[in-house]
């Protein structure tokens, strides 16, 4: 079988990391992008190099030229700028919609049947950027955040608890901000509701903490934001989506009808396969997290609105 092809385009923190772990996925072989010259062949080539220590072997290059991109199966978006300290995401909107349009014009012009995988903030809308830039139906646009913000609730339920974070399972749904949710109904330990394990006061703190830990990691680092779990998350998803594994994931994916929702890009939970978001699976929200959701969609589309593409 033909090894699949992955474009990452920002060869930066995320980029360069995502491509580390899909090295070592052996997902297929990574083009890695930037505007910087030089700088994504010299991540590449260290990357390469240190496949015969791990053992994996994709071929990893870099370049500056979108050609090299041509017939990806896979292309991911981190290029932008990150967030620095006291910034919000929302800061970020203009100056990254005008890189994540012009990125998506140039990956689509040689990539015409990839999927595009938008990690760049503020994730919510420049998923919907991609979507609307590219042409492409839906389902072949996803953003990463779920991924990121359940992994963080379930390493701080771990830490909290003292149990392998392997059984701890979480959900986090609506958008990758402040107004992000995260479910304790649907958060369990071996299948075990987390209600019965942990006070309603310490559940809490873990879901406080997972909507700032962004900010949490972006005040310790002072320059740059986080990076080893945002790429972790976006090898987690590239894997379901290119060995077809159809793992169910909160991601970002554009719900016109599911949930009552008239055309937005939000994180909810997803069947991701071969047919990129080959399902979004409508969860029942009680009143509290239903009212939650929908202040996290309107503030998306607050954002949304900004826009002028
Ligand atoms: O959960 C999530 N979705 C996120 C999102 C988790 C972590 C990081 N998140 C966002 O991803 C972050 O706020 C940024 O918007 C992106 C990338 O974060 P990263 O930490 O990787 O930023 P870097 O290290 O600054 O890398 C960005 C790279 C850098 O090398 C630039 O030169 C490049 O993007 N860049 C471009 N590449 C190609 N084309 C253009 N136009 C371009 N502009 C900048």
């Amino acid at each position: 079988m033909a090894r699949k092809k992955i474009t990452i385009v920002g060869a930066g923190h995320v980029g360069a990391h995502a491509a580390l772990w899909m090295g070592l996925k052996e997902l297929g072989d990574i083009v890695l992008v930037d505007i910087v010259e030089g700088m994504p062949a010299g991540k590449a080539l260290d990357i390469k190099e240190a496949s015969p220590i791990e053992g994996f072997d994709s071929i990893i290059t870099g370049t500056n030229d979108y050609k090299d991109t041509e017939g990806s199966d896979l292309v991911v978006i981190t290029a932008g700028l990150a967030r620095k300290p006291g910034m919000s995401r929302s800061d970020l909107i203009d100056k990254n919609s005008g890189i994540v349009k012009a990125v998506v014009e140039n990956v689509v012009k040689y990539s015409p049947d990839a999927h595009l995988m938008v990690v760049t903030n503020p994730l919510d809308v420049m998923v919907y950027v991609a979507w609307k830039v590219s042409g492409l139906p839906p389902h072949r646009v996803v953003g990463m955040a779920g991924a990121l913000d359940s992994a963080r609730l379930r390493a701080f339920i771990s830490m909290e608890l003292g149990v392998s974070v392997e059984d701890v399972q979480a959900m986090v749904i609506g958008g990758h901000a402040d107004e992000m949710v995260p479910l304790k109904r649907y958060t369990t330990v071996s299948g075990i509701p987390i209600e019965q394990l942990m006070s309603e006061e310490a559940i809490q703190r873990v879901m406080d903490r997972t909507r700032n830990a962004g900010g949490e990691i972006v005040s310790l680092l002072k320059t740059g934001s986080a990076y080893y779990a945002p790429s972790a998350a976006v090898a987690e998803m590239a894997e379901s989506i290119l060995k077809d594994k159809k793992r169910i994931i909160p991601c970002a994916a554009y719900c016109d009808g599911k949930y009552g929702l008239d055309g937005v890009f939000v994180g909810v939970p997803v069947r991701l396969g071969a047919g990129g978001v080959e399902e979004i699976i409508e969860i029942e929200l009680n009143e509290e997290e239903r009212a939650l959701f929908d202040n996290s969609v309107k503030a998306i589309k607050g954002l949304v609105a900004e826009l002028n593409l």
